[in-house]
C-alpha cells in the first residue's frame, strides 16, 4: 500500500503547486507585502479611500478583500466612468495583485465592477 500512498502525496502537491502558480496576475509580484499599493476591501468598502501611486510608470496593486463576496477595482479616468483604464479580476475573501500599467499624473477614479457603491480615488503622482 506504501507506493499508492506516496503516489497521492505526489498528486496533491502538484495540485497545491499548481493553485499557488495559477494566483499570479501575470507579469510583476504576486506577493501582496511587496505591492507598490494595498487596498482592502471589508464590508462593502475600500480602505484606503484614496491612494497614492507613481507616475509615468507601471506599478502593482493589491486587493486585499476580506469580504465573503466577490470583489475587483476598476479604475476609470473620472467618476463619469466613460473611460475604463483597468479592469481587475475578481477576488473572493483572499488577495490578488494587479499589474496596473503607466498612468499620466492626475485624480482618477475607481470602483468594485459589482458594488458601485464601492468607490475611491487613486492619485497619481501625487
Ligand atoms: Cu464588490
Amino acid at each position: 500500500m506504501k507506493p499508492i500512498r506516496l503516489s497521492l502525496v505526489a498528486v496533491l502537491l502538484v495540485a497545491v503547486l499548481a493553485a499557488c502558480g495559477s494566483t499570479s496576475a501575470g507579469g510583476g509580484t504576486t506577493d501582496p507585502a511587496r505591492a507598490d499599493v494595498t487596498v482592502t476591501a471589508a464590508e462593502m468598502a475600500f480602505t484606503p479611500g484614496s491612494v497614492d501611486a507613481p507616475a509615468g510608470e507601471a506599478f502593482t496593486l493589491a486587493l486585499v478583500n476580506d469580504d465573503a463576496m466577490p470583489h475587483n477595482i476598476a479604475i476609470y479616468t473620472d467618476e463619469s466612468k466613460s473611460e475604463k483604464l483597468f479592469d481587475g479580476e475578481m477576488v473572493t475573501d483572499g488577495t490578488v495583485v494587479y499589474d496596473i500599467p503607466a498612468l499620466a499624473a492626475g485624480e482618477y477614479f475607481f470602483d468594485c465592477s459589482l458594488h458601485p457603491e464601492m468607490t475611491g480615488t487613486l492619485v497619481v503622482g501625487g
